[in-house]
């Protein structure tokens, strides 16, 4: 298998958690953001990483009796297909009911607390965390990524209040279980942990927020993952 990722990317960071955590041999191919879409808009009709290639050229990895799809776009539909290819260990809840919530929260996470995590993450590297890396490579990529989504004062400010809310809610479910729902590692652990990872590197939500980078580390480690910048 052969993964096309951006290697800083919060999106790309939960689908290599999903293949850590069920033992895949999986390859890396690190793209360059803006010449990417060269490679994966005719792959999958759309612009966004992660993006999964079941088989690398002369790898046939499939599974038996079904067709593999040549490309999947997108960490949720990865989560998916990771699933069927191998099932074991299950990163979905054998409860109906359960993985029902497990999946409305992977949802939220992922279109909206992944997006203001975004935000809050390029506001800090455009000004007090400039100095993490103030390279002008590094400073135009900030400048290219906050004028692609609107990352502004008005726009950050609605974000911090909504990770403000989504803290608070992960707060009771992941300081009352080690998961946030049920009793096993499920898509919203791997969700959270992932997307709220850029968050490591700021020091205000370090020091009101320790009891989630213990989770975000404790997660890293089942999945075998590196840990994030900061952690
Ligand atoms: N919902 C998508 C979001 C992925 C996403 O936003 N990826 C960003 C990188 S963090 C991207 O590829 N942006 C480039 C673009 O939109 O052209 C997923 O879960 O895969």
């Amino acid at each position: 298998m052969l993964l096309l990722q951006f290697s800083t990317s919060h999106y790309c960071r939960k689908a290599r958690l999903a293949l850590g955590y069920k033992g895949i041999n999986y390859k890396i191919e690190n793209l360059t953001p803006g010449l990417h879409i060269l490679k994966v808009k005719p792959l999958t009709g759309l612009t966004t990483l992660p993006v999964l290639l079941p088989e690398i050229e002369g790898q046939p990895e499939g599974i038996e009796g079904s067709a593999v799809p040549k490309a999947i776009a997108d960490s949720t539909q990865i989560f998916k297909f990771l699933e069927t290819y191998q099932p074991e260990p299950p990163i979905f809840l054998a409860n109906h009911e359960q993985q029902t919530e497990a999946w409305m929260l992977e949802d939220w996470l992922d279109e909206s607390i992944g997006t203001a995590t975004r935000f809050v993450y390029y506001q800090f590297r455009a000004g007090a965390g400039k100095q993490i890396d103030p390279s002008l490579f590094s400073q135009m990529v900030i400048r290219v990524v906050r004028k692609q989504y609107g990352v502004n004062n008005a726009t950050v400010e609605l974000a911090t209040n909504r990770l403000v809310t989504a803290l608070e809610e992960l707060s009771i479910r992941w300081q009352r279980s080690n998961y946030l729902v049920g009793s096993s590692l499920s898509v919203a652990d791997i969700a959270a942990a992932a997307l709220l990872s850029p968050l490591a590197l700021i020091p205000q939500y370090r020091q009101g927020y320790p009891w989630l980078f213990e989770r975000i580390v404790q997660v890293h480690q089942l999945c075998g993952e590196p840990l994030p910048p900061g952690l």
